[in-house]
């Protein structure tokens, strides 16, 4: 399965994520969603500096001291290229403010005031886990027109 990546920066408060930076795609896969900021592994790099290399072109920022909260793997049972295995970071350490780019437009969200309607279909299901302090390892299958077939979440602390 491909691997891809996911970073969420994130705020505390008294140790307690209390925003999120959210980022709405404005092309290609997942296009007209909030998502945190990500992508494909290139061939020969490593999965964290695939993330810190897509959080810059995507957010302009350089993020830093990643926290890997989950692994999902999902799957299309219509359009198998599109199966990948996301690795699921969060950080509260950057250089520099999210700014938009050609491909995503940052804001910063309460986060118990996530736009999940918005979101892809299956967040709803695991990040407010991970927003809650949890790691997490998933798997969804999709069907046509993004229904969820398939689901399933555990929390993993001691896993990742
Ligand atoms: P490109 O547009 O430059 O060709 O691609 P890319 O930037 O390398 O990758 P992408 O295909 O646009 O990356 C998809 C991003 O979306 C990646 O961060 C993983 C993430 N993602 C999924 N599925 C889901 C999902 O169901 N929920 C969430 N929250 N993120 C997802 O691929």
């Amino acid at each position: 399965m491909k691997n891809s990546t996911l970073l969420f920066l994130v705020k505390k408060t008294d140790g307690k994520i209390t925003e999120v930076c959210l980022a709405m795609k404005k092309r290609g896969f997942g296009i007209g969603r909030w998502n945190g900021v990500g992508g494909k592994v290139e061939d020969g790099e490593s999965i964290k500096d695939a993330t810190i290399r897509e959080a810059k072109e995507e957010i302009g920022i350089t993020a830093s001291d990643l926290q890997k909260v989950g692994e999902i793997a999902f799957s299309f049972k219509f359009k198998p290229d599109y199966n990948q295995l996301v690795h699921i970071y969060i950080t509260e350490s950057w250089e520099g403010e999210p700014i938009e780019s050609e491909e995503m437009s940052p804001a910063w969200y309460k986060a118990d005031e996530l736009p999940y309607t918005t979101m892809w279909p299956d967040d709803i299901f695991w990040l407010p886990k991970v927003l809650d302090g949890e790691k997490i390892k998933a798997g969804f299958t999709f069907g046509e027109q993004e229904t969820i077939l398939e689901q399933k979440v555990e929390i993993d602390n001691g896993g990742l």
